[in-house]
C-alpha cells in the first residue's frame, strides 16, 4: 500500500492534490485539521492535511506467512508463555479500538515517505518506536480471533472477514506489533470501501440521475434530500421526473416535495414520455429520476425500471446518465445479494444506502460493495429532509465495522 499526505487550506484542495498526484483510485484514509498554535492562530488559517493511499497491484510478502488461522477455535493461549504476556482480552481490544485514530496517525506517520528533513528525523525516532514495539510484542492468533469476530458480529460476510485478515498478514511479518495489525485492517476495510462517488455538476451538461431499487427503501425521500441540498445549497437548476406511476400517493409524494421546493415535476408513463420530459428539461443542471419500488421476487417488474434506465433516448455529449441503486441496510444480507442480482441487468450503478439510524451493524455494506465492485455514494440516516444524508464516510464506517468509533 502507498501512503502520502497532503496539505492544503481546505479539504476539497487536499482530495483533489491527492487525486492529481495517486489518481482516482485513491482512497482517502484520514482528514486532519492543523491548528497553528500560540499567536500564529491569529492570523494564520488552519491546514488540512489528507492522507491517501493506494493498494498497490502486488503484495510483499517480507516474511513467512503466520500459521493458518482457525476462527472458531475456543482455544485462546499459547503454549509459549512470551506470546500469552500480549494475548488481549475483550476489553484491551475495546480500548485499542477507541484509541484507532491515534493509533492510525503513528502508523501512517511512520509509514508515509516525507522530504522534509525535520519531518525525515521525526519519522526515525517514531520507527524506532514502533520496531521496539514490534520486538517486545508479535501479532498473535488471540487477537486475530477478536478481529475476526467483531467484523462478523458487525455482519461482514465470513469469507470476506477471512479474506481481509489474510491480506493484512501477508504483508506483516512474524514480528509486527497488534498496533500495526489493527491499523493494516483497518486501512485495508478503507480500501476495499473505496471512495466514495456522488453526484458532481459537470458544466455544460445535464446529470439525468435515476433512483432504483427495491419498495420502500427510500428513494423518493433520498430524491427530496438531494434535491434541496442541489437547489439551495448549490443554487443548481433542478427537475424532477417520476415514473411511479402506480400509487397515487408515490406521485402527490413526490409532488409535495416538488412544490416546496418550486422545482417542475413531469410524471411519465412509457419511455416515449420520459424522452419527452428530458427534452423539456434541456439546459437544467440535474434532472432526478424516481421509480417505482420493485421487489426483488418479481423480475419481471425489476426489468421494467431497468428498460427504461437502459433504453431511454439519451444525447450523452448533453446528458451525463447516472443511476443509484438504493438499499435499506437494514435488509438482510442475503436479500440483498438476491436484489442485487435482479438489478444487475444495470449496467454501471452507485449504491446508496438507507436508514444507517435503523441499525447498528453496517457490515452489509462492505459485502455488497465488494460483490458487486459498485462505488458507494450516499449513506442516509433518518426521515428529515434535507438533513439526514451525507457522502458515505469510509473512515467511519471501518471503524464501526471494527467496534470503535461511534
Ligand atoms: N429511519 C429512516 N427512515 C427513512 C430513511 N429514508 C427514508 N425513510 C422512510 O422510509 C419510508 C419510505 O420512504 P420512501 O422515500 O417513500 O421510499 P421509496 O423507496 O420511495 O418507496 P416506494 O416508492 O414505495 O418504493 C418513509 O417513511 C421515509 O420517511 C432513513 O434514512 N431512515
Ligand atoms: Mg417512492
Amino acid at each position: 500500500m502507498i501512503i502520502k499526505k497532503f496539505q492544503a487550506y481546505n479539504e476539497k484542495d487536499a482530495v483533489n492534490m491527492a487525486k492529481d498526484e495517486m489518481g482516482n483510485e485513491a482512497v482517502i484514509l484520514n482528514i486532519k485539521t492543523i491548528k497553528h498554535r500560540g499567536f500564529a492562530r491569529l492570523f494564520k488559517k488552519n491546514i488540512i492535511e489528507v492522507t491517501a493511499a493506494l493498494e498497490e497491484k502486488e503484495v510483499k510478502v517480507e516474511a513467512p506467512r503466520p500459521r493458518a488461522i482457525d476462527y472458531t477455535a475456543g482455544d485462546m493461549t499459547y503454549a509459549n508463555p512470551a506470546l500469552n504476556k500480549d494475548a488481549d482480552n475483550g476489553s484491551n481490544i475495546e480500548a485499542k479500538l477507541n484509541s484507532l485514530q491515534e493509533m492510525l496517525e503513528k502508523q501512517i506517520s511512520a509509514g508515509s515517505s516525507k522530504n522534509d528533513k525535520k519531518e525525515k528525523e521525526a519519522k526515525e525516532e517514531k520507527d524506532e518506536e514502533i520496531e521496539d514495539e514490534v520486538e517486545d510484542k508479535g501479532v498473535n492468533k488471540a487477537f486475530t480471533k477478536l478481529i475476526y469476530g467483531k467484523l462478523v458480529e458487525n455482519e461482514v460476510d465470513e469469507n470476506i472477514a477471512k479474506k481481509i485478515i489474510e491480506e493484512v498478514e501477508e504483508s506483516l511479518t512474524s514480528q509486527s506489533s497488534l498496533d500495526t495489525y489493527l491499523s493494516g485492517i483497518y486501512q485495508k476495510i478503507i480500501l476495499k470501501l473505496g471512495q466514495a462517488k456522488t453526484i458532481e455538476l459537470a458544466e455544460g451538461k445535464t446529470n439525468l440521475v435515476f433512483f432504483v431499487g427495491p419498495t420502500g427503501v427510500g428513494k423518493t425521500t433520498t430524491i427530496a434530500k438531494l434535491a434541496s441540498h442541489f437547489k439551495l445549497d448549490k443554487k443548481a437548476k433542478v427537475a424532477l421526473i417520476t415514473s411511479d406511476t402506480y400509487r397515487i400517493a408515490a406521485v402527490e409524494q413526490l409532488r409535495t416535495y416538488a412544490n416546496i421546493l418550486d422545482i417542475p415535476m413531469q410524471v411519465v408513463y412509457t419511455v416515449e414520455e420520459f424522452n419527452d420530459a428530458v427534452e423539456m428539461f434541456a439546459g437544467f443542471d440535474l434532472i432526478f429520476v424516481d421509480t417505482a419500488g420493485r421487489s426483488h421476487k418479481n423480475l419481471e417488474q425489476c426489468n421494467e425500471v431497468i428498460h427504461l434506465v437502459n433504453d431511454c433516448k439519451i444525447d450523452e455529449e448533453k446528458i451525463n446518465k447516472q443511476v443509484y441503486l438504493v438499499l435499506s441496510t437494514a435488509t438482510k444480507y442475503k436479500d440483498l445479494l438476491k436484489i442485487t442480482e435482479a438489478y444487475a441487468g444495470l449496467k454501471k450503478y452507485n449504491l446508496v444506502f438507507t436508514k444507517l439510524d435503523e441499525t447498528t451493524y453496517l457490515g452489509n455494506i462492505l459485502n455488497i460493495k465488494l460483490k458487486t465492485d459498485a462505488p458507494l455514494s450516499y449513506v442516509t440516516s433518518g426521515q428529515v429532509v434535507p438533513d439526514d444524508i451525507s457522502r458515505l464516510n469510509a473512515q467511519k464506517v471501518a471503524k464501526q465495522l471494527l467496534g470503535g468509533g461511534e
